[in-house]
Protein backbone atom coordinates (compact mmCIF):
# COMPACT_ATOMS: atom_id res chain seq x y z
CA UNK A 1 0.00 0.00 0.00
CA UNK A 2 1.22 3.57 -0.90
CA UNK A 3 1.50 5.71 1.73
CA UNK A 4 -1.55 8.33 3.22
CA UNK A 5 -2.25 11.05 1.17
CA UNK A 6 -2.14 14.46 2.69
CA UNK A 7 -4.19 17.24 0.61
CA UNK A 8 -4.66 20.53 2.25
CA UNK A 9 -6.00 23.70 1.09
CA UNK A 10 -3.71 26.65 1.57
CA UNK A 11 -4.16 30.44 1.94
CA UNK A 12 -4.81 30.32 -1.92
CA UNK A 13 -7.57 28.86 -3.00
CA UNK A 14 -5.53 28.16 -6.19
CA UNK A 15 -2.70 25.96 -4.97
CA UNK A 16 -3.57 22.61 -3.84
CA UNK A 17 -0.56 20.57 -2.25
CA UNK A 18 -0.24 16.66 -2.06
CA UNK A 19 2.06 14.61 -0.12
CA UNK A 20 3.10 11.08 -0.76
CA UNK A 21 6.36 11.25 1.61
CA UNK A 22 5.94 9.63 4.55
CA UNK A 23 7.17 6.26 6.43
CA UNK A 24 7.64 4.76 3.13
CA UNK A 25 10.19 7.72 1.73
CA UNK A 26 11.75 6.77 5.27
CA UNK A 27 12.07 3.26 4.30
CA UNK A 28 13.49 4.05 0.91
CA UNK A 29 16.23 5.92 2.46
CA UNK A 30 16.55 3.19 4.94
CA UNK A 31 16.78 0.38 2.53
CA UNK A 32 19.04 2.25 -0.22
CA UNK A 33 21.50 2.41 2.48
CA UNK A 34 21.18 -0.59 3.94
CA UNK A 35 21.43 -1.65 -0.26
CA UNK A 36 24.02 0.64 -0.96
CA UNK A 37 26.79 0.41 1.36
CA UNK A 38 27.05 -3.12 2.27
CA UNK A 39 27.80 -3.81 -1.55
CA UNK A 40 31.22 -4.37 -2.39
CA UNK A 41 30.87 -1.31 -4.37
CA UNK A 42 29.51 1.24 -2.25
CA UNK A 43 26.71 3.45 -4.03
CA UNK A 44 24.19 5.91 -2.97
CA UNK A 45 20.68 7.18 -5.63
CA UNK A 46 21.43 10.84 -5.80
CA UNK A 47 17.78 11.25 -4.96
CA UNK A 48 18.85 11.65 -0.87
CA UNK A 49 21.04 14.98 -1.77
CA UNK A 50 17.81 16.83 -1.87
CA UNK A 51 16.44 17.71 2.26
CA UNK A 52 16.44 21.97 2.19
CA UNK A 53 20.20 22.33 2.37
CA UNK A 54 21.10 20.48 -1.02
CA UNK A 55 18.71 21.92 -2.37
CA UNK A 56 20.11 25.33 -1.57
CA UNK A 57 23.44 24.03 -2.47
CA UNK A 58 22.22 22.67 -5.97
CA UNK A 59 20.62 26.78 -6.32
CA UNK A 60 24.11 28.06 -5.91
CA UNK A 61 26.04 25.09 -8.16
CA UNK A 62 23.12 26.59 -11.09
CA UNK A 63 25.40 30.12 -10.76
CA UNK A 64 28.96 29.29 -10.52
CA UNK A 65 31.29 30.13 -13.36
CA UNK A 66 31.92 26.59 -14.43
CA UNK A 67 27.79 24.89 -14.48
CA UNK A 68 27.05 25.58 -18.11
CA UNK A 69 24.55 23.27 -17.98
CA UNK A 70 21.44 25.51 -16.28
CA UNK A 71 22.96 28.94 -18.52
CA UNK A 72 22.80 26.54 -21.32
CA UNK A 73 19.24 25.29 -21.15
CA UNK A 74 17.68 28.82 -19.87
CA UNK A 75 18.95 30.04 -23.59
CA UNK A 76 17.32 27.45 -25.06
CA UNK A 77 14.26 27.82 -23.87
CA UNK A 78 14.52 31.60 -23.87
CA UNK A 79 15.01 31.11 -28.00
CA UNK A 80 12.50 28.39 -28.00
CA UNK A 81 9.83 29.20 -25.40
CA UNK A 82 7.22 31.14 -27.93
CA UNK A 83 7.84 27.74 -30.61
CA UNK A 84 7.66 25.65 -27.84
CA UNK A 85 3.76 27.39 -26.44
CA UNK A 86 2.90 27.93 -30.45
CA UNK A 87 3.17 23.79 -30.95
CA UNK A 88 1.97 22.62 -27.98
CA UNK A 89 -0.99 24.89 -27.21
CA UNK A 90 -0.61 23.77 -23.83
CA UNK A 91 -3.41 24.60 -20.85
CA UNK A 92 -0.91 22.32 -17.98
CA UNK A 93 2.58 22.36 -17.45
CA UNK A 94 3.48 18.95 -15.24
CA UNK A 95 7.50 19.53 -14.13
CA UNK A 96 9.33 16.50 -12.56
CA UNK A 97 11.86 17.37 -10.13
CA UNK A 98 11.18 21.46 -10.45
CA UNK A 99 12.78 22.74 -7.71
CA UNK A 100 12.66 26.57 -7.75
CA UNK A 101 11.10 26.32 -11.17
CA UNK A 102 13.72 29.14 -11.95
CA UNK A 103 14.13 28.63 -15.75
CA UNK A 104 10.86 27.48 -15.89
CA UNK A 105 8.94 30.46 -15.94
CA UNK A 106 10.49 31.40 -19.07
CA UNK A 107 8.10 28.57 -20.13
CA UNK A 108 5.20 29.72 -18.27
CA UNK A 109 5.89 33.48 -19.25
CA UNK A 110 5.47 31.99 -22.91
CA UNK A 111 2.31 29.87 -22.30
CA UNK A 112 0.90 33.06 -20.42
CA UNK A 113 1.38 35.34 -23.29
CA UNK A 114 0.06 32.69 -25.17
CA UNK A 115 -3.24 33.02 -23.18
CA UNK A 116 -3.23 29.08 -22.62
CA UNK A 117 -2.02 28.26 -19.36
CA UNK A 118 -4.01 27.13 -16.15
CA UNK A 119 -2.44 25.08 -14.23
CA UNK A 120 1.10 24.37 -13.34
CA UNK A 121 1.92 20.72 -11.16
CA UNK A 122 5.23 20.81 -9.99
CA UNK A 123 6.31 17.49 -8.92
CA UNK A 124 9.26 17.00 -6.70
CA UNK A 125 10.61 15.12 -3.17
CA UNK A 126 11.73 18.23 -1.54
CA UNK A 127 8.66 19.18 0.21
CA UNK A 128 9.59 23.52 0.90
CA UNK A 129 10.83 23.97 -3.29
CA UNK A 130 7.00 22.92 -3.84
CA UNK A 131 5.35 24.84 -0.98
CA UNK A 132 7.11 27.80 -1.83
CA UNK A 133 7.45 27.37 -5.56
CA UNK A 134 2.98 27.01 -5.36
CA UNK A 135 3.65 30.26 -3.49
CA UNK A 136 5.73 32.42 -5.48
CA UNK A 137 3.94 31.37 -9.11
CA UNK A 138 0.46 31.97 -8.15
CA UNK A 139 1.43 35.40 -7.03
CA UNK A 140 3.47 36.30 -10.46
CA UNK A 141 1.01 34.47 -12.34
CA UNK A 142 -2.90 36.15 -11.87
CA UNK A 143 -5.26 33.24 -12.13
CA UNK A 144 -2.93 30.43 -12.36
CA UNK A 145 -3.77 27.25 -10.18
CA UNK A 146 -0.99 25.22 -8.79
CA UNK A 147 -1.63 21.36 -8.06
CA UNK A 148 1.74 20.20 -5.98
CA UNK A 149 2.65 16.77 -5.64
CA UNK A 150 5.52 16.66 -3.05
CA UNK A 151 6.70 12.84 -4.24
CA UNK A 152 8.93 10.86 -5.59
CA UNK A 153 8.88 10.63 -9.37
CA UNK A 154 10.45 7.16 -9.81
CA UNK A 155 7.23 5.62 -7.34
CA UNK A 156 4.46 8.43 -7.41
CA UNK A 157 3.75 9.46 -11.47
CA UNK A 158 0.23 7.92 -10.34
CA UNK A 159 -0.73 10.84 -8.07
CA UNK A 160 -0.12 13.57 -10.93
CA UNK A 161 -3.66 14.86 -11.84
CA UNK A 162 -5.51 13.62 -14.79
CA UNK A 163 -4.72 16.38 -18.15
CA UNK A 164 -7.74 19.45 -18.35
CA UNK A 165 -6.48 19.78 -21.60
CA UNK A 166 -3.13 19.65 -23.75
CA UNK A 167 -0.14 19.53 -21.45
CA UNK A 168 3.43 19.58 -21.36
CA UNK A 169 5.52 17.26 -19.34
CA UNK A 170 8.79 18.92 -18.51
CA UNK A 171 11.55 17.16 -17.19
CA UNK A 172 14.93 19.47 -16.72
CA UNK A 173 17.79 20.16 -15.43
CA UNK A 174 19.52 16.68 -16.97
CA UNK A 175 17.71 15.03 -14.48
CA UNK A 176 17.24 12.12 -16.53
CA UNK A 177 21.03 11.78 -16.86
CA UNK A 178 20.96 10.93 -13.26
CA UNK A 179 19.76 7.40 -14.02
CA UNK A 180 22.30 4.52 -15.13
CA UNK A 181 20.82 3.26 -18.58
CA UNK A 182 17.99 0.44 -17.45
CA UNK A 183 16.75 2.68 -14.87
CA UNK A 184 16.75 5.62 -17.66
CA UNK A 185 14.88 3.33 -19.85
CA UNK A 186 11.99 2.45 -17.26
CA UNK A 187 11.83 6.18 -16.37
CA UNK A 188 11.21 7.46 -19.29
CA UNK A 189 9.01 4.55 -20.11
CA UNK A 190 6.60 5.44 -17.39
CA UNK A 191 6.98 9.62 -18.06
CA UNK A 192 5.82 8.24 -21.66
CA UNK A 193 2.73 6.85 -19.99
CA UNK A 194 2.12 10.52 -18.38
CA UNK A 195 1.18 11.63 -22.37
CA UNK A 196 -2.38 11.67 -24.09
CA UNK A 197 -2.36 12.28 -27.68
CA UNK A 198 -2.16 15.94 -27.61
CA UNK A 199 0.59 15.66 -24.76
CA UNK A 200 4.06 16.83 -25.09
CA UNK A 201 6.90 15.81 -23.71
CA UNK A 202 10.26 18.83 -22.85
CA UNK A 203 13.08 17.21 -21.99
CA UNK A 204 17.08 18.58 -20.69
CA UNK A 205 20.02 16.65 -21.65
CA UNK A 206 23.47 17.30 -21.26
CA UNK A 207 25.76 16.52 -24.47
CA UNK A 208 28.57 15.30 -24.36
CA UNK A 209 31.90 17.55 -24.86
CA UNK A 210 35.38 18.32 -23.63
CA UNK A 211 36.17 15.83 -20.21
CA UNK A 212 38.23 18.91 -19.16
CA UNK A 213 35.15 21.14 -19.42
CA UNK A 214 32.49 18.03 -17.79
CA UNK A 215 34.79 17.36 -15.05
CA UNK A 216 35.03 21.60 -13.75
CA UNK A 217 31.50 21.76 -13.78
CA UNK A 218 31.07 18.63 -11.35
CA UNK A 219 34.13 19.99 -9.48
CA UNK A 220 34.05 23.85 -8.97
CA UNK A 221 36.97 26.24 -7.44
CA UNK A 222 34.43 27.37 -4.45
CA UNK A 223 34.63 23.53 -3.80
CA UNK A 224 30.14 24.60 -3.95
CA UNK A 225 29.55 21.03 -5.95
CA UNK A 226 32.00 18.91 -2.68
CA UNK A 227 29.85 20.22 -0.17
CA UNK A 228 26.69 19.34 -2.26
CA UNK A 229 27.99 15.85 -2.19
CA UNK A 230 29.06 15.93 1.18
CA UNK A 231 25.46 16.86 1.93
CA UNK A 232 24.07 13.28 1.58
CA UNK A 233 26.29 12.12 4.33
CA UNK A 234 24.57 14.72 6.69
CA UNK A 235 21.18 13.53 5.44
CA UNK A 236 22.18 10.11 6.89
CA UNK A 237 23.13 11.22 10.03
CA UNK A 238 20.31 13.15 10.71
CA UNK A 239 17.99 10.77 9.11
CA UNK A 240 19.07 7.53 10.43
CA UNK A 241 21.17 8.95 13.34
CA UNK A 242 24.25 8.01 11.65
CA UNK A 243 27.93 9.20 12.54
CA UNK A 244 29.48 10.36 9.43
CA UNK A 245 32.28 12.88 9.89
CA UNK A 246 31.64 14.80 6.12
CA UNK A 247 35.39 16.02 7.02
CA UNK A 248 36.48 12.46 6.27
CA UNK A 249 35.79 12.71 2.46
CA UNK A 250 36.92 13.72 -0.30
CA UNK A 251 34.85 14.96 -3.49
CA UNK A 252 35.56 12.87 -6.32
CA UNK A 253 34.18 14.13 -10.21
CA UNK A 254 35.55 12.23 -13.03
CA UNK A 255 34.10 11.77 -16.83
CA UNK A 256 34.19 7.93 -17.35
CA UNK A 257 34.79 7.96 -20.93
CA UNK A 258 33.57 4.55 -21.91
CA UNK A 259 29.86 5.48 -20.47
CA UNK A 260 29.95 8.78 -20.87
CA UNK A 261 28.68 9.81 -18.17
CA UNK A 262 30.45 11.96 -14.87
CA UNK A 263 30.58 9.63 -12.13
CA UNK A 264 30.82 11.75 -8.07
CA UNK A 265 32.24 9.74 -5.39
CA UNK A 266 33.25 10.34 -1.66
CA UNK A 267 36.33 8.83 -1.22
CA UNK A 268 37.56 8.21 2.89
CA UNK A 269 40.38 9.69 3.60
CA UNK A 270 41.71 6.79 6.14
CA UNK A 271 40.19 3.65 7.31
CA UNK A 272 37.41 4.12 9.64
CA UNK A 273 33.87 2.42 10.52
CA UNK A 274 30.45 4.38 10.87
CA UNK A 275 27.53 3.17 12.69
CA UNK A 276 24.07 4.05 11.27
CA UNK A 277 22.32 3.32 14.50
CA UNK A 278 19.27 3.14 13.23
CA UNK A 279 19.60 0.45 10.78
CA UNK A 280 21.85 -1.31 13.50
CA UNK A 281 24.49 -1.11 10.90
CA UNK A 282 28.54 -0.91 10.66
CA UNK A 283 29.81 0.55 7.46
CA UNK A 284 33.47 0.04 7.14
CA UNK A 285 35.73 1.90 4.68
CA UNK A 286 39.19 1.65 3.66
CA UNK A 287 41.60 4.60 3.27
CA UNK A 288 41.07 5.32 -0.24
CA UNK A 289 37.50 3.51 -0.47
CA UNK A 290 35.11 5.16 -3.01
CA UNK A 291 31.19 5.23 -2.22
CA UNK A 292 29.46 6.63 -5.93
CA UNK A 293 26.89 9.09 -5.01
CA UNK A 294 25.95 10.06 -8.79
CA UNK A 295 26.32 9.41 -12.10
CA UNK A 296 25.15 12.30 -14.83
CA UNK A 297 25.25 11.37 -18.02
CA UNK A 298 26.03 13.06 -21.25
CA UNK A 299 24.37 12.08 -24.36
CA UNK A 300 25.37 11.91 -28.13
CA UNK A 301 21.88 12.93 -30.21
CA UNK A 302 21.92 9.56 -31.51
CA UNK A 303 21.58 7.49 -28.17
CA UNK A 304 19.36 10.03 -27.20
CA UNK A 305 16.34 9.33 -30.15
CA UNK A 306 17.61 5.74 -29.44
CA UNK A 307 16.41 6.49 -25.94
CA UNK A 308 13.49 8.34 -26.52
CA UNK A 309 12.26 5.59 -29.00
CA UNK A 310 12.57 3.02 -26.58
CA UNK A 311 10.43 4.63 -24.24
CA UNK A 312 8.24 5.14 -27.35
CA UNK A 313 8.10 8.46 -27.72
CA UNK A 314 9.01 10.12 -30.82
CA UNK A 315 11.16 13.56 -31.58
CA UNK A 316 9.20 16.71 -32.60
CA UNK A 317 11.81 18.83 -32.02
CA UNK A 318 15.58 19.10 -31.29
CA UNK A 319 16.50 22.42 -29.82
CA UNK A 320 20.74 23.28 -28.73
CA UNK A 321 22.35 26.55 -27.42
CA UNK A 322 24.46 28.22 -30.17
CA UNK A 323 27.65 26.65 -28.39
CA UNK A 324 25.90 23.16 -28.52
CA UNK A 325 25.89 22.29 -25.00
CA UNK A 326 22.49 21.01 -23.78
CA UNK A 327 20.07 19.81 -25.54
CA UNK A 328 15.94 20.35 -25.27
CA UNK A 329 14.18 17.97 -27.00
CA UNK A 330 10.04 17.77 -27.73
CA UNK A 331 8.52 14.59 -28.07
CA UNK A 332 5.76 13.11 -28.32
CA UNK A 333 3.88 9.10 -27.41
CA UNK A 334 4.77 7.66 -31.07
CA UNK A 335 2.01 5.15 -31.07
CA UNK A 336 -0.65 8.29 -30.40
CA UNK A 337 0.71 11.08 -32.94
N1 LIG B 1 14.61 21.11 -12.62
C1 LIG B 1 15.49 21.95 -11.83
C2 LIG B 1 16.12 21.22 -10.65
C3 LIG B 1 17.07 20.11 -11.03
S1 LIG B 1 17.83 19.42 -9.56
C4 LIG B 1 16.55 22.52 -12.74
O1 LIG B 1 16.56 22.19 -13.91
O2 LIG B 1 17.36 23.32 -12.27
C5 LIG B 1 16.96 17.91 -9.45
C6 LIG B 1 15.60 18.10 -8.79
O3 LIG B 1 14.92 16.86 -8.83
C7 LIG B 1 15.70 18.50 -7.31
O4 LIG B 1 14.78 19.54 -7.05
C8 LIG B 1 15.34 17.22 -6.56
O5 LIG B 1 14.69 17.46 -5.33
C9 LIG B 1 14.44 16.52 -7.55
N2 LIG B 1 14.50 15.07 -7.49
C10 LIG B 1 15.59 14.26 -7.55
N3 LIG B 1 15.22 12.97 -7.52
C11 LIG B 1 13.86 12.97 -7.45
C12 LIG B 1 12.89 11.93 -7.40
N4 LIG B 1 13.24 10.64 -7.43
N5 LIG B 1 11.59 12.28 -7.33
C13 LIG B 1 11.20 13.59 -7.31
N6 LIG B 1 12.08 14.61 -7.34
C14 LIG B 1 13.39 14.29 -7.42
C1 LIG C 1 20.18 17.55 -11.11
N1 LIG C 1 21.27 17.03 -11.94
C2 LIG C 1 20.92 17.07 -13.36
C3 LIG C 1 22.57 17.67 -11.68
C4 LIG C 1 23.64 17.14 -12.68
O1 LIG C 1 24.31 17.95 -13.26
O2 LIG C 1 23.73 15.91 -12.85
C5 LIG C 1 23.01 17.42 -10.24
C6 LIG C 1 24.39 17.90 -9.96
N2 LIG C 1 25.35 17.18 -9.43
C7 LIG C 1 26.44 17.90 -9.32
N3 LIG C 1 26.22 19.10 -9.81
C8 LIG C 1 24.93 19.13 -10.21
Amino acid sequence: MEPLTTSEALEKPAIRIESHLGEAEERSLAEDVLDGLTRPFKELPPKHFYDSRGAELFDRICELPEYYPTRAERTILTQSADEIARLTAAVELVELGSGTAAKTRVLLDALHTAGTLRRYVPVDVTESMVRACARELTGEYPGLEVHGVIGDFERHLDRVPPATGPRIVAFLGGTIGNFPPGSRRRVLREIAHLLGPGDHLLMGTDLVKDPNVLEAAYDDAQGVTAEFNRNVLRVLNRELDADFDPDDFEHVALFDREHEWIEMRLRSRREHTTLVRELDLCVHFDAGEELRTEISAKFTPERLEGDLATAGLSLVRWLTDPDGLFALTLSRRAELS
